[in-house]
């Protein structure tokens, strides 16, 4: 099985700025603790990280071929990707949203999520764990539907 870690826009500064909102944890280590975490399941992860939306879209689409499901951090684009969604609706891939903050505790806008309605489920406010439990939670997913 293999598992898309698939990062938005601006998330490549992870660990150099605003580490009130967002914790000192980098991209790469983002990488090595799912990467632990996947050894452990089994599981096989590819990571991506892009600012643009169609860059996302381009690797959602890329993913029908050779992922079963991905961990999402849309940032900001959770909150207006219209687009996005239409990627992730019309590939039909199973995808778990993750957030580092808890974005239901911060300004009003980021408390609307327009991805999460076709998501299995959202894992937001726990750092870099966000990421390990969205992990554990969708290959749980993916193997209690394959028998
Ligand atoms: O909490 C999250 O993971 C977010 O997806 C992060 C997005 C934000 O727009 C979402 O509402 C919640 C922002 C990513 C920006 O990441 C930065 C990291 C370090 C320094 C500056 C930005």
């Amino acid at each position: 099985m293999r598992i898309l870690v698939l990062h938005g826009p601006n998330l490549n500064l992870l660990g150099t700025r605003e580490p009130q909102v967002y914790g000192s944890a980098t991209l790469a280590d983002v990488q090595l603790a799912t990467e632990a975490l996947a050894a452990e399941l089994g599981v096989t992860l590819s990571h991506t990280q892009h600012n643009s939306e169609g860059g996302l879209i381009d690797r959602i689409h890329a993913a029908r071929a050779d992922c079963q499901g991905i961990v999402f951090n849309p940032g900001g684009y959770t909150h207006t990707s219209v687009a996005l969604r239409d990627a992730l609706a019309g590939t039909a891939i199973p995808f778990v949203e993750v957030h580092i903050s808890n974005v239901h505790a911060r300004e009003s806008f980021r408390r609307e999520s327009l991805l999460a309605p076709i998501a299995i489920g959202q894992v937001a406010g726990f750092g870099l764990a966000s990421y390990t439990l969205g992990l554990r939670g969708i290959v749980e997913w993916l193997r209690s539907r394959s028998g």
